[in-house]
């Protein structure tokens, strides 16, 4: 059976990953329908070697639609995407709007696919943050039990949409060539200040809220605990912003239940768990950087060592492509999955 899949938000950052991600696995598209603002309307976008022109979105243009990928913000997910379920339509969202909803599954294949019983025609796609670090701590979880994570991150500007990509490469030129310029997008378009990205770092991803940490923060320990089913799971985040173009990568502090547990045994279990790589040979200087995960769909680990004072506790440095399996490509997985389950 082909299916009739609408892209929402379809020429921008994401959006286009999920287009070129539809195609690349060769997922059982009969009709893709584009869809974006009426700015980038009539656009033409490339599938399958042919030309689709990209129409603004509205509730009529989800008739007929078996899948709906939203990616175009939160406020838009809120708007359409029921317009879109009520119609027929399983709808995937790539935004925050729905995630901590309690009626809506938030899900990462490796991890928890079998929350997709469950849905109710929205399913949530985490954070990209957020799904690296659970494909690679479900499977500790599972052999050695899991009790603490504190995360510090350095994100690409690509996870704050094509334009934060295009301040990178405006300031980095501009101060290599000497010449004034003005930050306008980052750390957070809406917020009041902006600050340079080029050769700096950020502590700040989304606003702050009220009890000191950023909401790009609260999505990684609210969205960790949710997924992995540990409400009781102690997570902590310092999310920070870095100029590199694509790849989120993050230093993961984990404690663990077992006792007696080596480097050497988190190896083994990660060398065999779906959706990982591991790339950790010190000998060789081999571990993951963002420039060698791009454009990849799989989530790479590396520099796994114990910690020095506690015996149940394990350092790890986790990257992938955001834009891919942080967004793109683990929407695309979803909607492989309701089909291998056949809840579609
Ligand atoms: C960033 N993680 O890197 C964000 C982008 O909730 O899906 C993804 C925001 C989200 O800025």
């Amino acid at each position: 059976k082909q299916y009739h899949v609408a892209v929402v938000g379809a020429t921008g950052a994401v959006g286009q990953q999920m287009v070129r991600t539809l195609e690349d696995r060769n997922f059982p598209v009969g009709t893709l329908t584009l869809l974006s603002s009426e700015r980038s309307a009539g656009k033409k976008m490339r599938f399958r070697g042919r030309e689709i022109e990209v129409q603004a979105a509205a509730p009529e243009r989800f008739d007929g639609v078996d899948i709906a990928l939203f990616s175009a913000g939160g406020a838009v997910s809120k708007a359409l995407a029921p317009e879109a379920v009520r119609r027929g339509a399983i709808v995937i969202d790539n935004t925050s709007a729905f995630r901590m909803e309690e009626n809506v599954p938030l899900v990462v294949p490796e991890v928890n696919e079998s929350d997709l019983t469950w849905h109710n025609g929205i399913i949530a796609n985490p954070n990209c943050s957020t799904i690296q670090m659970v494909v690679a701590l479900e499977p500790i979880r599972k052999a050695f039990g899991l009790s603490r994570v504190i995360v510090s991150t350095y994100q690409a500007v690509s996870g704050a949409g094509a334009q934060a990509i295009e301040e990178l490469y405006e300031q980095t030129k501009a101060v290599l060539d000497n010449k004034p310029f003005e930050a306008t997008i980052l750390p957070v378009k809406s917020d009041r200040k902006h600050y340079p990205i080029a050769f700096n770092a950020i502590p700040q991803i989304d606003k702050f809220q009220d009890n000191g940490f950023t909401f790009e923060e609260m999505k990684m320990i609210n969205e960790t605990k949710k997924i992995m089913h540990m409400p009781e799971l102690s997570v902590a985040a310092t999310c920070v912003r870095i100029p590199v173009a694509s790849g989120h990568s993050e230093s993961v502090y984990i404690e663990i239940e077992q006792d007696g547990v080596t480097a050497a045994d988190l190896q083994a279990v990660l060398r065999e768990a779906p959706g990982v790589v591991l790339q950790d040979d010190p000998s060789e200087q081999l571990y993951p950087m963002p420039a060698n995960c791009v454009g990849q769909y799989d989530v790479f680990v590396g520099r796994i060592r114990r910690d020095l004072d506690n015996s149940r506790a394990f350092h790890l440095w986790i990257v992938a492509d955001n834009l891919l399996k942080g967004a793109a490509s683990n929407s695309v997985q979803i909607a492989e999955s309701l089909l291998k389950l056949g809840l579609i």
